[in-house]
């Protein structure tokens, strides 16, 4: 018996030694030749890892988090964490070690914008105190496909309320349910917006990356401040069922991330045919997509015809306050050339003026306004707050202290619900409006300037590249292009509440913008154009996380209670 004993222990010990071991490999394993770094892991790096058993989701997971911990009280980029992430990662782990990979973002943690609903623990807010609590039937169809690819969806991530959709005295990143959003690269510096907290969260290393939804600048804008790559796709690319809308004629979902490459994984995963958005119906090729990924390779550039709309240019420059942008741009037009492309000059929009005073974006979003968020509302399983219609929205807007009214007006709720100023989106107005927008971005702006000078697509400074896209729903890719140089004066806009907009230090990007459906293509510039200028790497965030997956690693080495029993 007493030799039986000790052999008993001694094969536990063996036992637990061997394993203490693999964990003890583990730890070792995490130096810093191995590990990728979470500021700027790719996709690829990340995979990598998990594949060779250097770590697991889980422990991507617990290090995003603390890493989210260490800087959200600074930046309040993420607003809820999601409470099922590790059980999740822990089940993509499970099946990797069956051996099922379901793609390359299989156990990727990724943040979703705090207005694309998830069906779990978390709520979809908008940033309003009216939705919390709110449920809904199923999740958004993005988010269900990032799911059915193995992305972890991590957390919500703080946005411009209502996407920057309700207020004349409001700021970028605000939101009364997530506080106000901070940008990476300056302190107090403004993270533009509405995907304030998408941004934000990627260009730290909050996680891989974000979704982040447009109707006129929101992906762009904050991916443009923060030093990252956004796709903003064609209108239709990607399903906006379950996300809560303005309006279904320029609203999209698309991917913030670091790299070109990582965009393109999480666009891949997200596009497609959805029965729920009939928009998606219009993705040519019976629906079958373009591989995005694929498309990034370096000579991309080779042949395009790229324009460049000067007068579009000068006018929204008039004040000179976009110069350091404009002088780096003009200058990255050699590094497009060398590359193979062919820069054509002065592809002027011929109604650009006309689009300069047109109110008709303002009406058509209004009056869609209107009528889709009841829309949204209606499909809510839980809605504890009772709201049915934006009406009742600015009643409890206006009412709860906590939604910082009336220094935070509901100046643009005002205007869409004034019957006289926003007649209903199936009046004849509202066509004319909406038909004037695919003149004024259409024939009269972008696709004229195509057609006209034969080209692939245009290149822009991107904090000039959305309006005209947004109007006629068509898509643009931004990539890191520069930053503000040492000496540059510390500007903030009137109305920001001190926010700064340009300081030392803030990024910058290039903008491609193309016809409908050219993603691929706008995708595969932005590739050739980052491979040969790595831009983002020369900016340096105010606010850093610290914590590596080498921290969760040694944490973690002790022995593991799968390992143990798959041992004995
Ligand atoms: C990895 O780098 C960190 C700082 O960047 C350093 O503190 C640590 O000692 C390094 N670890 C190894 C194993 O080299
Ligand atoms: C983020 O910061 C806000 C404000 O400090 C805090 O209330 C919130 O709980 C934080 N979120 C997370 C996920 O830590
Ligand atoms: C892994 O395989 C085992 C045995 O086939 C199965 O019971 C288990 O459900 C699988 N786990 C996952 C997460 O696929
Ligand atoms: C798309 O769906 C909306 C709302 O369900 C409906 O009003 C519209 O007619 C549909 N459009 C097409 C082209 O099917
Ligand atoms: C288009 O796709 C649908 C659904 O996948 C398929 O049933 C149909 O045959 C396709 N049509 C063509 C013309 O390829
Ligand atoms: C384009 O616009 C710029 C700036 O307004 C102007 O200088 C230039 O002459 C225009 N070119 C053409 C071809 O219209
Ligand atoms: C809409 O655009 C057309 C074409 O430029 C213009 O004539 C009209 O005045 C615009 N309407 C509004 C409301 O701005
Ligand atoms: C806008 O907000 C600022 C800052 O809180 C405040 O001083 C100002 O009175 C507000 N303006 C209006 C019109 O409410
Ligand atoms: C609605 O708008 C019209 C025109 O802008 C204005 O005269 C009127 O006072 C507004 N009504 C309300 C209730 O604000
Ligand atoms: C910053 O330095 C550059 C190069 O020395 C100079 O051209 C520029 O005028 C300076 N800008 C400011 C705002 O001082
Ligand atoms: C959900 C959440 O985290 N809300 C907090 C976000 O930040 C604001 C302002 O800092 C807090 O008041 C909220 O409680």
């Amino acid at each position: 018996m007493a030799s039986l004993r000790v052999l008993l222990v001694a094969l536990f010990h063996l036992f637990f030694l061997l394993d203490f071991t693999s964990c003890r490999a583990l730890s070792t394993r995490a130096d810093n030749s191995t590990l990728p770094s979470l500021a700027e892991a790719t996709v690829d790096e990340l995979q990598d890892g998990l594949g060779a058993g250097l770590f697991t989701s889980v422990d991507l997971v617990n290090a995003y988090v603390a890493r989210i911990k260490e800087v959200n009280g600074s930046v309040k980029a993420v607003v809820e964490l999601n409470p099922d992430a590790l059980a999740i990662a822990s089940r993509l782990d499970s099946e990797r070690g069956n051996g099922t990979v379901r793609g390359p973002l299989h156990g990727i943690p990724i943040l979703v914008k705090n207005n694309i609903a998830t069906d779990d623990q978390m709520d979809n807010t908008a940033g309003s105190f009216a939705l919390v609590g709110a449920k809904v039937p199923r999740d958004a169809t993005v988010v269900r496909k990032l799911r059915a690819a193995g992305a972890i969806i991590l957390g919500k991530a703080n946005l411009s309320q209502w996407a920057n959709y309700r207020s004349s005295n409001s700021t970028s990143g605000w939101s009364a349910y997530g506080g106000q959003v901070i940008g990476a690269y300056y302190p107090n510096q403004d993270p533009s917006g509405s995907s304030s907290g998408s941004g934000v969260g990627a260009a730290l290393g909050l996680a891989l990356g974000a979704l982040g939804t447009e109707t006129d600048g929101s992906i762009l804008s904050p991916s443009n401040k923060n030093n990252l790559v956004g796709i903003k796709p064609s209108v239709g690319l990607t399903s906006r069922s379950l996300v809560v809308p303005i309006s279904p004629r320029q609203d999209t979902v698309g991917p913030m991330a670091r790299t070109v490459k990582d965009a393109a994984y999480i666009l891949q995963a997200i596009a497609g045919v959805d029965q729920y958005d009939n928009y998606t119906s219009a993705i040519p090729n019976n629906g079958s997509l373009p591989d995005y990924v694929s498309a990034c390779y370096e000579s991309a550039l080779g042949g395009a015809r790229l324009g460049v709309p000067t007068n579009l240019i000068e006018l929204f420059n008039s004040d000179g306050s976009f110069d350091t942008e404009i002088a780096a741009f003009k200058a990255s037009l050699a590094v497009l050339t060398a590359a193979g492309a062919t820069i054509v000059p002065d592809t002027n929009y011929t109604a650009l003026s006309e689009y300069a005073v047109s109110q008709n974006e303002t009406l058509v979003l209004n009056a869609d306004f209107v009528a889709n968020l009841p829309t949204y509302l209606a499909t809510l399983t839980a809605n504890p707050a009772k709201v049915s219609s934006l009406a009742d929205v600015r009643t409890f807007t206006q009412t709860d202290p906590r939604e910082d009214y009336p220094d935070r007006d509901t100046a643009i709720w005002d205007m869409a619900l004034n019957t006289t100023d926003t007649p209903p989106n199936t009046s004849p107005e509202v066509w004319a409006a909406y038909t004037a927008n695919q003149f004024l971005g259409g024939a009269g702006g972008l696709v004229g300037a195509l057609d006209t000078y034969n080209l692939d697509a245009v290149v822009l400074p991107t904090s000039l590249s959305p309006g005209i896209s947004a109007i006629i729903g068509a898509p643009v890719v931004t990539v890191p292009l520069g930053f503000y140089p040492a000496n540059a004066t510390v500007v903030s806009k009137d109305g920001a509440r001190g926010l700064v907009d340009s300081a030392p230090g803030v990024p910058f990007g290039l903008s491609f913008a193309g016809r409908h459906w050219s993603e691929a293509a706008l995708v595969g510039y932005a590739y050739a154009f980052e491979q040969r200028t790595k831009a983002r790497a020369e900016g340096k965030p105010w606010v850093t996380p610290t914590t590596e997956l080498r921290d969760v690693l040694v944490e973690g080495a002790k022995p593991r209670p799968r390992q143990r029993t798959r041992a004995v």
